[in-house]
């Protein structure tokens, strides 16, 4: 039974939306929202597997992750924008994933390793079948597409094993598609402007690690002068950047910004200092974050427009959920009540 394309992405309301997160993830949307149909979700059901989460901070960034989705042209008339916690059918399929999934696939996760650090015994057990609820969030509705940044590969990996276990166990060949990871342009994981073997990150404790899609002009100017670079100038081939992870990662920011290679931009700068090249690069980011920010602050001074889109949104994503649940409750054997 072939599917039908559909594309499903999300991130989670942890904290303010950072450039990782725009390269890697909302930029690619937009092009996909063009072809397919589509489903942009703020997981807040995630967000809840971190440390304890302040609930005014959950509300506001729930509402400004949206916000963000919108301003860089996200159409909620086209696309689907929701917030996962108003879909109780993600929950209630992440409970049978939890019993498909097996314990050893979840050990294998890099991502709880590097976020539950060195006391794992302190992480939450929703970190733990954090990619359990993500293979839900995206099979609920028999999603075929998932746009992602490079991090985000080992759990599409689990979520096509779960997929394959369920329809294998139950004798439902191809209920469940196996969703393909969307890792697109020259960005896939844009690396902390501290440290360019560390990926830039909500979580980071130095905020000057990551640009925000809420700095101003004036501070993504700053930040950018301020990365860490090394004292040699640009290289004149793409082979030069080895061993230098933070120059090679502000050129791979600059190429996604410019639609060009990290080859192109490597051979227009050869030899530059680093200083005239951060200047270029801060103008280019500028350009680009500048009006997504100035729309995200208009759209914040509205909740309730905000709220109305996530409510629509969610009443939507419910319809499409029920009878794919039903099918699931059916195919596991549990009774339906009647009256
Ligand atoms: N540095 C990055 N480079 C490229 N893509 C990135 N993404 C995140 N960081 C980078 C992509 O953004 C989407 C949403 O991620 P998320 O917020 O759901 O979770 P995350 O990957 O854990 O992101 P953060 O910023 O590191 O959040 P915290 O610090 O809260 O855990 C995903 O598609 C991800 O690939």
């Amino acid at each position: 039974m072939p599917h039908k394309p559909l594309v499903f992405s999300g991130i989670q309301p942890t904290g303010n939306l950072h450039l990782g997160n725009y390269l890697g993830a909302i930029r690619n949307w937009i092009g996909l929202q063009a072809q397919h149909e589509c489903m942009f979700c703020v997981v807040d059901l995630h967000a809840l597997t971190g440390d304890f989460l302040d609930p005014a901070l959950l509300n506001t960034a729930t509402r400004r992750v949206a916000a963000a989705y919108i301003a860089s042209g996200i159409d909620p008339a086209k696309s689907i924008i929701f917030n996962q916690s108003q879909v109780p059918a993600h929950a209630e399929l992440a409970w049978i994933f939890n019993c498909v999934a097996r314990v050893g696939w979840l050990n294998r996760m890099t991502q709880f390793k590097d976020k539950a650090g060195k006391d794992r015994e302190r992480a939450s057990a929703g970190l733990y079948v954090y990619p359990n609820l993500m293979a839900a969030d995206v099979l609920l509705y028999k999603a075929t597409h998932v746009p992602v940044g490079e991090d985000q590969k080992q759990h599409l990996e689990l979520m096509r094993d779960i997929a394959q276990k369920f329809n294998n166990d139950y004798g439902v060949p191809e209920f469940f598609p196996l969703p393909e990871p969307l890792i697109m342009g020259p960005a896939t994981r844009v690396m902390s402007l501290r440290d360019g073997t560390a990926k830039m990150s909500k979580s980071d404790p130095s905020e000057t690690s990551r640009i925000l899609l809420s700095d101003p002009p004036e501070r993504i100017v700053e930040k950018i002068r301020k990365a860490r670079t090394d004292p040699a100038p640009l290289p004149d081939s793409v082979e030069g950047l080895a061993g230098r992870a933070e120059a090679d990662n502000l050129v791979a920011i600059y190429a996604a910004l410019s639609g060009e290679t990290k080859a192109t931009v490597v051979a227009r700068y050869a030899g530059a200092l680093f200083s005239r090249f951060k200047e270029d690069l801060g103008e280019r980011l500028v350009s680009v974050l500048a009006p997504i920010r100035a729309e995200m602050l208009r759209l914040e001074d509205d909740p309730s427009h905000i709220n109305r889109i996530l409510a629509e949104g969610s009443a939507r994503a419910r319809a499409r959920a029920a009878p794919v649940l039903q099918d699931v409750f059916d195919i596991v054997g549990f009774v339906k009540a009647e009256r």
